[in-house]
């Protein structure tokens, strides 16, 4: 009887329960994340872009028909612990992030990075969300 169930039910329960993951997650607890595991290739993901400083795969539970990470190898847990110094790797994931978008989102597209429980950030380990290929709505939920 699962296909019975009404899709928006779905929706609303993958939601809560992202909303619950970053509610329990926390920089202190995740010293090493799942990123890491995909940046060392121990788990596998959907990658579409890769070099010495940066990844892009797409994002497991897509919240668009698009949606990918931009990430750095070097780990920054989130956008606070970004300093003076990574000037240059955020440069770097922002024009990735475009060109990455461009390519496949003529019609445009939304950057995004959580950042804290409220922010909805579950996996400390910087990252940009890149979302499109429907008109995506405002405000975020
Ligand atoms: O909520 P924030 O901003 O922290 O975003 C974390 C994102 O990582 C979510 O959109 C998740 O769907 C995504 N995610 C989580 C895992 C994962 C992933 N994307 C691709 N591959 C993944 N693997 C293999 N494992 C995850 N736990």
């Amino acid at each position: 009887h699962k296909h019975l169930i009404p899709p928006a039910v779905n929706i609303v329960r993958y939601k809560t329960s992202e909303v619950e993951k970053a509610q329990t997650a926390s920089k202190d607890k995740q010293q090493t994340t799942i990123f890491d595991k995909i940046i060392s290739k121990e788990i596998p993901a959907d990658i579409i872009y890769e070099d010495d400083k940066c990844l892009a795969f797409n994002d497991v539970n897509p919240q668009a028909p698009v949606h990918f990470l931009v990430i750095p190898k070097q780990r920054i847990p989130m956008l606070d612990s970004v300093k003076d110094s990574d000037k240059d790797i955020m440069a770097e994931l922002v024009l990735r992030a475009q060109k990455l978008a461009k390519e496949r989102l003529p019609n445009g597209y939304r950057l995004v990075i959580n950042n804290g429980k409220q922010g909805c950030q579950s996996v400390y380990h910087l990252h940009i969300h890149i979302l499109g290929g429907r008109q995506l709505g405002w405000p975020p939920g």
